[in-house]
C-alpha cells in the first residue's frame, strides 16, 4: 500500500525550474509572433517566473540565458528575484548565436575562436559565482554538414580541452550539466549527439560533470527512461531540460506529446528516491511557446510533470517487486498502469489548499489580474526572447 500522507510531502516539497527564455517571445525559423505584455528585460522575465511560483508553489528557482539575461550587476538581479520569492537557477551559455560559431564553437578548428568561446564558459562561471547559482548549463550546437568536412575525433579532443579548463575553474559546489542533441543545427555529426558521448566526457572530468537530458533531444522511440536509470546508478544525472517532441527539438509544454513517457521517466526518479531537491537533480523546464500564452503555459507545464509525478509516487512498488519477482509480466505491467491511470487531479488539488494555494493554479492566475497588468505596463518596447 502507498502511503497517501508521504506522497502528498513528496508533492509539496518538490521543485521544478522555469526558464527565462519560456517567457519572452520566441518561435520557429520562419516567423517569431509576438505576444502582448512579454518581459523587456530580465527582471520582467524573473516577475513572471515569480508569478509561477506564486500560483503554484512548486517552482521556486529561474534559470538565466547568459547573454540574453545579461545585467550589468547580477548581485541586485539576485536579490531583486529573491524580493519576489524566487531564486537564480541555472546559468546558461550560449556558443551558438554568434558569426564566429558558423564552423563550432569549442570544436571550430580555428584556435582563436575557441578561445572566445571558453571565455564565454569561463565568464558565466563568474555570473554563477555571483548569483550563488550551483549549475552551468552547457549546449554546444557544435557539429559538421559533411562528411569530411572536419576531422570527427580531433573536434573531440577540442571539446575535451574546452571543458577541462571549464571543469578546473568551476568553485567547489558548482557543477556542469552537460547536455546533448542529436541533430540541428548539425546535419550530419553533432559533436555530443547522446548521453552516451555526454557521459563519457562527464566521467573524464570528475564528479562535478553531469548529464543533462533533454527529452526533445532523442530519435524518435528512444527509451528516455532507461537512460535516466542507467545515469541515476552512475551517479551521473544531474539535471532534466523538460519538454515535449512530436517530431524534433519542438520544445512543447512538458507532458503535451507523451504524458505516459513523463510518467515512466518521473517513475525511475522515484525509485530512486531522487525527487527531493535535496538529491540534487535539477528538474527544468526548456519550452518555447511560440503561439499559446506564455505564462500559463509555464504553469500548466509545471503541472503536468506535478501530474506525472503524483502517479509515480502512487506506484505500489511492494507490489510491483512482488510481481517482478515472480516473472508475473501481467500482474507487473497492471501495477505500474493502475498508478499511471489514477486521476491524480484531486491529490494535487489538495495539496495545492494544504498550501494555502487555489487549487486551480491557471484559473487563479487568470483570475489575478497580472496578465492585464503586464500587457498595459509593458506596451512598449517588449524584447524577443531569443535576443538580447
Ligand atoms: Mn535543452
Amino acid at each position: 500500500m502507498t502511503d497517501l500522507s508521504a506522497v502528498k510531502r513528496s508533492l509539496a516539497s518538490q521543485a521544478i525550474e522555469t526558464p527565462s527564455w519560456a517567457y519572452g517571445n520566441s518561435g520557429t525559423r520562419f516567423k517569431v509572433f509576438a505576444q502582448p505584455g512579454v518581459p523587456r528585460s530580465p527582471e520582467e522575465k524573473i516577475a513572471d517566473a515569480a508569478t509561477v511560483h506564486k500560483y503554484t508553489g512548486v517552482a521556486p528557482t529561474v534559470a538565466l540565458h547568459i547573454p540574453w539575461d545579461r545585467v550589468d550587476d547580477y548581485g541586485a538581479l539576485t536579490r531583486y528575484a529573491e524580493d519576489l520569492g524566487v531564486r537564480i537557477g541555472a546559468i546558461n551559455t550560449n556558443v551558438f548565436q554568434d558569426d564566429d560559431y558558423k564552423l563550432g564553437s569549442v570544436t571550430n578548428p580555428d584556435p582563436g575562436i575557441r578561445r572566445k568561446a571558453t571565455d564565454h564558459l569561463l565568464d558565466a562561471i563568474g555570473v554563477m559565482d555571483a548569483t550563488g547559482s550551483r549549475d552551468l548549463k552547457l549546449w554546444f550546437s557544435d557539429g559538421i554538414n559533411y562528411p569530411g568536412q572536419d576531422d570527427l575525433r580531433e573536434r573531440q579532443d577540442r571539446l575535451a580541452a574546452a571543458l577541462r579548463e571549464t571543469y578546473d575553474r568551476l568553485g567547489d559546489e558548482q557543477r556542469i550539466l552537460l547536455e546533448y542533441k542529436l541533430f540541428e543545427p548539425a546535419f550530419y555529426a553533432t559533436d555530443i549527439p547522446d548521453w552516451g558521448t555526454s557521459y563519457a566526457h562527464c566521467v573524464e572530468l570528475g564528479p562535478k560533470a553531469t548529464v543533462c537530458i533533454d527529452t526533445g533531444h532523442h530519435a524518435p522511440g528512444t527509451n528516455i527512461e532507461f537512460i535516466v536509470a542507467f545515469l541515476l546508478r552512475q551517479n551521473r544525472l544531474g539535471a532534466f531540460d523538460f519538454n515535449s517532441r512530436f517530431y524534433a527539438d519542438d520544445d512543447l509544454m512538458v507532458g503535451a506529446a507523451d504524458p505516459f513517457q513523463l510518467f515512466r521517466i518521473m517513475y525511475e526518479i522515484v525509485r530512486a528516491d531522487a525527487l527531493d531537491p535535496s538529491y540534487g537533480i535539477a528538474f527544468m523546464l526548456d519550452q518555447c511557446h511560440n503561439i499559446e500564452q506564455k505564462i500559463p503555459a509555464v504553469i500548466r507545464s509545471v503541472m503536468n510533470v506535478q501530474e506525472a509525478t503524483a502517479k509515480a509516487l502512487l506506484v505500489d512498488r511492494d507490489a510491483l517487486a512482488t510481481a517482478q519477482r515472480a516473472g508475473d509480466v501481467l500482474e507487473a505491467n497492471a501495477v505500474l498502469m493502475d498508478a499511471y491511470n489514477t486521476d491524480v487531479r484531486p491529490l494535487l488539488a489538495e495539496v495545492r489548499a494544504d498550501a494555502g494555494l487555489d487549487p486551480d493554479p491557471v484559473g487563479a492566475y487568470r483570475r489575478s489580474g497580472y496578465q492585464r497588468r503586464i500587457e498595459e505596463e509593458r506596451a512598449e518596447g517588449a524584447q524577443a526572447g531569443w535576443g538580447a
